[in-house]
């Protein structure tokens, strides 16, 4: 293929002023999203979900060749199956799978293994990584694959809050169910995480541990 280059034409400038509200209202934008453990039933039209899995599909990745793919779920059958498979791994994991360290930690959040939600939140979005992509036929080698896939579930669980819905993510551990119950090619797919996404429900809370969020100078330096 040639390297045909187009003029970058979208960029936006914006006053230096207007860039720092803009950061700051960002920051409080996203300070917003948390993750909740009970959900409405309540329908969110499939085209919502279609414009924030554009916008995933939009994250920098290896070579552009987009080695992720969404599998959005609303059938009720689908969700109970994932509902049943992902509660008995849960089970294992809070019976000790976890070991006594992890469960300690997850002491202050007061998860368990009972996840109706995945029954009741309207929408489980299921992310795959893949090793190879398709293109015109032939089997292109993919790169940087879960550094791409963390940051299209970024792009997606943002795109998800901005739109006004509640998320959480959940990764049961084996989660190689999700490949079957998705119906997708276990050997060139994995699982990489189960998105929920729905309205939260009226007695969502959020665990006041959750809150704490480390200052600038705990995360970050500037040299
Ligand atoms: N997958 C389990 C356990 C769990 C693990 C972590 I790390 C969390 O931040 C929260 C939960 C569950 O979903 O309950």
């Amino acid at each position: 293929m040639t390297e045909a280059h187009l003029p970058l034409t979208d960029f936006i400038e914006y006053p230096q002023a207007e860039m720092l509200e803009r950061a700051k209202q960002n920051y409080q934008d996203v300070k917003r999203r948390h993750s909740i453990r009970k959900f409405s039933d309540r329908a969110v039209p499939q085209e919502i979900i279609e414009q924030c899995i554009l916008a995933a599909g939009t994250a920098p990745n290896g070579a552009n060749h987009q080695p992720w793919h969404f599998v959005a779920i609303s059938d009720a059958d689908v969700k109970a199956q994932i509902r049943e498979q992902a509660e008995a791994i849960e089970q294992a994991f809070y019976a000790g799978r976890g070991g006594e360290e992890w469960l300690d930690n997850l002491k202050p959040l007061g998860t368990n293994a009972s996840k109706p939600y995945l029954e009741t939140a309207p929408w489980l979005i299921a992310v795959f990584t893949k090793k190879r992509s398709e293109d015109n036929g032939e089997q292109k080698q993919n790169y940087y694959v879960h550094e791409s896939v963390g940051i299209a579930t970024g792009f997606l669980l943002q795109a998800l809050h901005n739109a006004g819905l509640g998320t959480l993510t959940h990764t049961p551990k084996p989660m190689s169910f999700l490949s079957k119950v998705c119906g997708r090619d276990s050997d060139n797919e994995r699982p990489y995480m189960l998105i929920i996404a729905g309205y939260p429900d009226d007695k969502a809370t959020v665990p006041e541990h959750a809150l704490q969020k480390k200052s600038l100078a705990e995360i970050s330096d500037f040299i």
